[in-house]
């Protein structure tokens, strides 16, 4: 009990940690036309979990290091992972009018307007990561990994074959997988592998990290496709109920929920043997394994 309520406040001040450095960003960031500045603030200021800066930073701590050494590159990796979404709800791809409980940024905005807001963040991610680059190679390292695992090798591929897949025959394990690692994993493999290159981890130290950001990506998509079919608006913040409805390629509709629950025991698992492994003390992040096996939202 002691433990959870220790968890929960950890999280908590990691998560407020990702909102001052986002708050500080904001505070000398004025974009114009308005219309551009207010649907970027929008989609940034709408909450979400903030669960890859809190990864981030869990990280850079468990290794020793600081928040502030990884808080330019989190919120270049939030901001491309808001730009993500912005395209994702688009009625081009999964046509979706609510995201983080709000409107979703098209609806509130205009698709036109939407669509530069989501070229915007990303673009400004890529400065903040090509100004992060001065300090050195070990933030070099970092920046490419977060670049990489975003383009085309990586979220891109994945959602392109997402779409691909949708209502079409002929997919199965093979093409799921591909789905889960590039589109929902390699942003979390991101987040986990950046503390690990900024302070030079050894290699093995670097693939221990990449391995439990991938195993927990699929634990995170498998949980986010159960709450497709047993969670809430109110908790999740979007439409539920759309995988079937659109025949998304989904954990679920290609395993059935039963199946889904073993998996996600499964990749639970894996990710607390990986941190086992890891030569640090791990409680926070075993703790954030267990709760986003359980989660609501
Ligand atoms: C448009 C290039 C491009 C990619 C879109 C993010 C994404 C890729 C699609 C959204 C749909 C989806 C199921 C993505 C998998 C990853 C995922 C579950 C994202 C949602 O992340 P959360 O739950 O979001 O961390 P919050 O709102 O909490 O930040």
């Amino acid at each position: 009990m002691r433990l959870d309520t220790n968890f929960k406040q950890k999280l908590e001040s990691l998560r407020l940690a990702f909102e001052d450095v986002l708050s500080d960003y904001l505070d000398r960031t004025l974009f114009k036309p308005q219309i551009l500045n207010e649907s970027m603030r929008y989609s940034l200021q709408i909450g979400g979990k903030r669960l890859r800066p809190v990864l981030m930073f869990a990280c850079a701590q468990m290794l020793g290091g600081k928040v502030q050494d990884v808080a330019n590159l989190a919120l270049a990796l939030e901001m491309i992972h808001t730009y993500s979404l912005i395209h994702d709800d688009l009625p081009a791809m999964d046509n979706d009018d609510f995201r983080r409980g709000k409107p979703s940024n098209h609806r509130q905005f205009g698709e036109g307007q939407a669509i530069l807001a989501g070229d915007a963040l990303l673009n400004e991610a890529y400065l903040i990561c090509f100004e992060e680059c001065s300090k050195g190679k070990t933030y070099r390292n970092a920046a490419l990994a977060i670049c990489k695992n975003a383009g085309a090798s990586g979220m891109i591929a994945g959602q392109a074959a997402d779409l691909y897949w949708q209502g079409r025959e002929g997919a199965g394990a093979a093409e799921s997988e591909f789905i889960i690692l590039n589109k929902t994993a390699r942003m979390l493999m991101s987040a986990v592998s950046v503390p690990a290159y900024v302070y030079d981890a050894d290699e093995n130290i670097v693939a221990l990290f990449n391995e439990f950001g991938k195993n927990f990506g699929f634990l995170f998509q498998i949980t986010d496709d159960l709450l497709d079919v047993s969670g809430t608006f109110e908790k999740t913040g979007k439409t539920v109920g759309k995988d079937a409805k659109e025949q998304k390629l989904s954990t679920v509709n290609l395993y059935g929920a039963e199946k889904c629950r073993e998996l996600a025991d499964h990749y639970e698992g894996l990710c607390h043997k990986i941190l086992d492994e890891m030569p640090f003390e791990s409680a926070f992040l075993q703790e954030l394994v267990s709760y986003v096996r359980n989660r609501e939202g």
